[in-house]
């Protein structure tokens, strides 16, 4: 059984599909889950969300011991949290910053992410549907195709 891929999601994304639908879109987070379980075939695989910036600093904590590649959506956190961008600078593997809207077509607030100078890649702008993508992209820098 290989190492699962981790796909973790920050603050407020519990009420994705519930509130400025014109900005994310319809799609809930329990339906990216299932788009995500579809896109990794077998892989195992962790899908987390949370509120707290503590239990996301665990969970990154965790995969970085024994997750095979991360995709990480830390919502707010992405542009002030200097506790999420170190932990993650310990991540070993393939990392993924993933972001639904396109964060450098919006407000200022939003340009300059924390995390993109630790990321492997990043995409931003594709919708939920975008997950389906950092997903195979992820699998395919795990096993260096
Ligand atoms: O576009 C993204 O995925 C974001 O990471 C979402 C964050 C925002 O702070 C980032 O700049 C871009 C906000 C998530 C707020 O959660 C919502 C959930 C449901 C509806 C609206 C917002």
């Amino acid at each position: 059984m290989p190492a699962p891929i981790y796909i973790l999601n920050g603050p407020n994304l519990n009420r994705l599909g519930r509130r400025e639908p014109e900005i994310y879109g319809h799609t809930t987070l329990a339906e990216v889950e299932v788009l995500c379980r579809d896109a990794a075939g077998d892989w195992p695989m962790e899908f987390r969300q949370s509120n707290s910036e503590s239990e996301l600093i665990g969970w990154i904590h965790e995969a970085t011991d024994n997750g095979a590649g991360m995709i990480i959506n830390p919502a707010a956190f992405t542009f002030y949290s200097m506790a999420i961008m170190d932990a993650l600078k310990m991540f070993p593997g393939p990392l993924i910053e993933f972001h639904i809207s396109n964060i450098h077509r919006r407000e200022k607030i939003y340009h300059n992410s924390l995390v993109s100078g630790v990321a492997t890649a990043v995409i931003a702008g594709l919708g939920a549907q975008g997950y389906r993508v950092a997903v195979s992209e992820l699998l395919r820098l795990i096993r260096k195709d």
